[in-house]
Order: structure tokens, then C-alpha cells, then sequence
């Protein structure tokens, strides 16, 4: 029982990269999540199990113990606050840059003046702007924040950058770096106690896999 393992990890980018460190791990899907509609996979290891969750529940469902470990992006880590989770391993995939992005040729004002900031960071760009002195009115968004300053809901936004390519296409530029993203391997707390040995191979062998593919 206590050999048992699930891992939560969110499908697109994040279940690619991690797909050949699984596999390092000795841990095979036996179905496509991209294909199926089943959000529980099984794998070649009869005591392994995915779930495939939105980006940003699986720290919760790892927090709560639902999943063992998952595989989470450090934005969404910083996002959702890290409580009762260890961060183990920099998987160094699913690499961007969250940053603070506006209308092309318009610079932030200075400190003092009123500025709308639209996000999904709101704990993150909260933080960065009180860092810097400013008070911000944050408008939560789910997803295109790069609409929100073309259509007046927002001047700024704070969003993860990869390319650049979409600010680039809807008139925006990057204007200030906010942190370095990666993703991480993150660890329920209680199960790395009952299921130490387990875990701790796990860990181990993702640690040598990220390493070999450096
Ligand atoms: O898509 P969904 O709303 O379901 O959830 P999600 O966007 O949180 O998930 P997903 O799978 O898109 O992203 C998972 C994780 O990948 C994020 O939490 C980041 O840690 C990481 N990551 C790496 C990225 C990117 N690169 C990225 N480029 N996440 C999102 N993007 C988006 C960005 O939001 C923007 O819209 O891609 C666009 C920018 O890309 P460029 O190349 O045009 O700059
Ligand atoms: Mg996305």
C-alpha cells in the first residue's frame, strides 16, 4: 500500500517536459492525456497514477494530499503560497519569466500615481509593487491578460513570457522582470513521512534524470 504513487501534473507544456523524466523514473502513461478524457491515468507501474488537473490546482491537491508529489510551475507556486508542501527538485522545464508588461512606449509612472494592474498573479504582483512603493488596483483575470490593456480594462499586466512573441502581437512590451519560472517537483508533506522510501527513490531518480539533462 504505502508503495502506492500519485502524481499530479497539468497536460500541455508541462506534461511534455515531464514525460521523459517520468520515464527516467521508470514511470510510462499507458494513455495520452491530450487524447483521453479520463483525468485519472494509469501507468506501466500498477501502483502509479496521474492525475491531470488545471496548472493551478495541483499544488492544492498535493497541499491536501490528494496526489503524493506533482509537478507545478514556480508561478504558480509563488501564486498559491507553498503551504504545506516541499519543493524537492528545479525540474528546469517549462522555462519563462514573469514580468510586468504595458503598451508599447508607455514606461510605468512614478511610484505614487494610480495604476491598474490586470493579472491571475494578484498575490505576485501584489508583492512586486508593494516592494516598489506603489499601490496598484489588481483586476483578476483567468486567462488573455494581453487584451486587457488594448481594451482599457487594465494599463498594465503581470503575466509569464516565454518569446515574447504574444505581447509582441498585441502591441505590448515587457517592461519589468519580476522572477525567473521554472517548473517544480513538489511533495505532500505527510506522505513523504508514511511513504519515505518511496518518495525519496522518486525524488532521487527525477533528480538524476533533470541532471542527465542538463
Ligand atoms: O492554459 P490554462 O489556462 O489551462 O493554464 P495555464 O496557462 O496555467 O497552463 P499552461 O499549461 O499553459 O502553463 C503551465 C505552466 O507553464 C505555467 O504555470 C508556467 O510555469 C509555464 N510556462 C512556460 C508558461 C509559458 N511558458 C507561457 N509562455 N505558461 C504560459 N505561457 C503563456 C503566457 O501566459 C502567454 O499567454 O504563453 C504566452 C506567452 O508566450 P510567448 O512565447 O508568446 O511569450
Ligand atoms: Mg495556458
Amino acid at each position: 500500500m504505502s508503495d502506492r504513487l500519485t502524481i499530479a501534473l497539468s497536460k500541455g507544456r508541462i506534461f511534455k517536459e515531464t514525460l521523459p523524466l517520468l520515464r527516467a523514473a521508470g514511470i510510462e502513461p499507458t494513455e495520452d492525456p491530450d487524447k483521453s478524457r479520463k483525468l485519472i491515468l494509469d501507468t506501466n507501474q500498477p501502483g502509479v497514477k496521474l492525475l491531470i488537473l488545471r496548472a493551478t490546482d495541483v499544488p492544492t491537491h498535493v497541499q491536501y494530499g490528494a496526489a503524493d508529489v506533482g509537478v507545478a510551475g514556480k508561478d504558480v507556486l509563488m501564486e498559491h503560497g507553498g503551504e504545506g508542501l516541499y519543493e524537492p527538485v528545479d525540474l528546469e522545464i517549462a522555462r519563462c519569466r514573469l514580468m510586468v508588461a504595458g503598451r508599447e512606449g508607455e514606461a510605468l509612472p512614478p511610484a505614487g500615481a494610480r495604476v491598474r494592474v490586470a493579472t491571475k498573479y494578484v498575490n505576485c504582483a501584489r508583492d512586486h509593487f508593494s516592494d516598489e512603493g506603489r499601490q496598484v488596483e489588481l483586476v483578476k483575470l483567468y486567462g488573455s491578460m494581453e487584451l486587457a490593456p488594448l481594451v482599457g480594462l487594465a494599463d498594465f499586466i503581470v503575466d509569464v513570457v516565454d518569446t515574447g512573441n504574444t505581447l509582441r502581437a498585441n502591441g505590448l512590451e515587457p517592461l519589468e522582470h519580476i522572477a525567473d519560472i521554472s517548473s517544480r517537483l513538489i511533495v505532500n508533506k505527510a506522505s513523504l513521512k508514511i511513504k519515505h522510501a518511496r518518495i525519496r527513490e522518486f525524488i532521487a531518480q527525477i533528480a538524476d534524470a533533470v541532471a542527465a539533462a542538463r
